[in-house]
């Protein structure tokens, strides 16, 4: 029967795990997950600071509410706490933003008020909003997010503080300090990579950002004692797909293959079908080599036009807080920059520039102090090659200086390496300029592409990247696994309209 077929998925991230879930729920028995690692989980990774547990990868559920898969799952599993799953939680609407209480440092070791801070955040986060718009107005004045809201910023500023002009140079500061944070969120070099027109693609879900108290891999641990203990053959590296393969033997009923997974250490994989879960960032490094015969034109395009950047974490540990009791993230402004760029000139000397947002590790009862340092892009990339001893020793001088305080020593240190990750290679998704949901949609067509008249569905792909309004997140990665999953489910059961509607 069709359920027979034998269906391998590339890449034993959540939407690996989640495509193959649902295959073996729909009856298909022969389902493997070739994983080039020796772990499930990818960019879903808790790792251990002392004796606290801290994520290397994905840190929230972004819209934990109904409609959220990853939440609906982490309730069924209950690995959430009482507050994150209350109706009050997940009726809030932030539409992206966080609501954490920040303290803010400037270069010359001062501390911003919230008088002067809050209403730079606000003029700030308007020109963001008003960025998310054109998706669905058009008409975009700009190609990038950056260009549109630093020409904003300097067109209104002026109006916006007539009264206190005295105090521009600071509030130029800070809004480079909020451009570098967005370079973080994006997960991009600078926000002039950003597409404008395709900023607003991107869509929130109602619910307040919630954590794991146990770490974001008790989900994977979950979802992976619900597969069969032998579905996952780690340590293989893929490395050719063959697809319209015609050098196959028959299966047991005569039928030829159409494709040969080979893998890096030689072993070959006959299967009918392969889901591709690899990240963007492997697809972009790998895209003349990963499949033969290699990618369609459009799809190579799409590969290559959309942006996959660098967000990396640096977690510390101090004997006691610099900051106040009630502050949830710290923000630091470097009062020299008054040229509105969130990028620094001297990657190597400066990098550490980039480094201007920590967020408090909560609630101090199970951490003690830990703060999480958030750096992007190729600043980011540069750090990844320094040793934690030249990273600690950077971001101690970074902290003195803004604080004042020659005396503060963090005592332990552990950071993320997302770009040299060989099968992540960065850190997740952005829509870049110039692109729409159209090369989103060319990433998630399957191969062979309509028309032809070889065996239809032989490589099908999922992952982060290739959800038209999730992209960069668990959910939209889930979400993408089980579309693909539905969609062998369809192609196997005749004349029945749309799949989705009867799944
Ligand atoms: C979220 C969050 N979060 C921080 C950081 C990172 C990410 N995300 P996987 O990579 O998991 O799996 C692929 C597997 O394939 C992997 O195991 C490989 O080893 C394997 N593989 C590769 N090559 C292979 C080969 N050749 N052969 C065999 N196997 C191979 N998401 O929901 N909340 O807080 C964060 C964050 C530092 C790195 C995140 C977050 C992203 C998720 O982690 C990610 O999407 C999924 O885990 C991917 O799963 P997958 O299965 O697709 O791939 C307006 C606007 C702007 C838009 N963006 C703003 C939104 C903000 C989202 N950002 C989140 C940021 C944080 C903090």
């Amino acid at each position: 029967s069709a359920h027979d077929s034998q269906i391998f998925i590339i890449g034993c991230g959540i939407s690996g795990i989640g495509a193959a879930q649902k295959l073996l729920k729909h009856g298909f028995h022969n389902v493997h997950i070739i994983e080039a690692t020796a772990r499930s989980g990818g960019r879903i990774r808790t790792g251990n600071l002392g004796d606290n547990i801290v994520e290397i990868g994905a840190n929230w559920i972004h819209g934990p509410s109904k409609e959220n898969p990853v939440f609906r799952l982490a309730c069924d599993y209950q690995l959430l706490d009482k507050e994150s799953m209350s109706e009050e939680n997940q009726a809030i609407e932030i539409g992206g933003h966080l609501l954490f209480v920040p303290n803010w440092f400037t270069s010359s070791g001062r501390k911003l008020g919230p008088e002067t801070t809050g209403p730079v955040v606000e003029f700030f986060m308007n020109l963001l909003e008003r960025s998310q718009q054109f998706h669905d107005s058009g008409g975009e004045p700009l190609p990038s997010v950056g260009e549109f809201v630093k020409a904003e910023a300097e067109r209104l500023a002026p109006e916006e503080w007539k009264e206190d002009q005295g105090n521009t140079a600071i509030r130029m500061a800070m809004i480079n300090t909020l451009l570098k944070r967005e370079c973080c969120v994006s997960g991009t070099h600078t926000m002039d990579d950003v597409g404008l027109g395709a900023f607003g693609m991107y869509k929130t879900l109602p619910g307040l950002d919630c954590t794991f108290p146990g770490g974001y891999e008790g989900l994977i641990d979950h979802m992976m004692k619900e597969l069969p203990n032998d579905i996952v053959l780690y340590n293989k590296p893929v490395k050719c797909i063959h697809w319209n393969y015609t050098k196959n033997g028959p299966d047991t009923k005569g039928m030829l293959f159409p494709i040969m997974i080979e893998c890096v250490n030689g072993e070959t994989f006959a299967a009918d079908h392969v889901i591709v879960t690899v990240p963007l960032g492997y697809l972009k490094k790998h895209q003349n080599t990963l499949l033969s015969p290699s990618l369609p034109l459009q799809k190579l395009h799409s590969i290559q036009r959309m942006g996959f950047g660098t967000n990396n974490k640096i977690f510390l540990e101090f004997e006691q807080p610099f900051w106040d009791e009630d502050c949830e993230l710290i923000y630091l402004v470097w009062e020299d920059e008054t040229h509105l760029t969130d990028v620094v000139s001297d990657v190597k000397m400066s990098w550490i520039r980039k480094l201007i947002r920590f967020t408090v590790l909560k609630p101090t009862e199970r951490y003690g102090h830990v703060l999480c340092g958030w750096i992007a892009g190729r600043e980011s990339e540069y750090m990844e090659t320094l040793s934690e001893f030249e990273v600690l020793h950077s971001v101690t001088q970074l902290l003195r200086l803004f604080t004042g305080n020659p005396t503060i020593t963090p005592r332990k240190i552990l950071r993320s390496q997302w770009f040299h990750d060989p099968y992540s290679c960065g850190s997740y998704t952005y829509v870049a300029k110039g692109c729409s949901e159209y090369d989103i949609d060319n990433l998630a067509e399957p191969l062979p592409l309509k028309g032809s008249n070889s065996k239809p569905l032989q490589v099908l792909f999922a992952g982060e990247a290739t959800h038209r309004s999730f992209f960069s997140t668990v959910h939209g990665a889930l979400l993408s696994g089980w579309r693909e999953a539905e969609r062998l489910v369809s192609h196997y059961t005749p004349a029945s309209g749309s799949f989705s509607s009867k799944l």
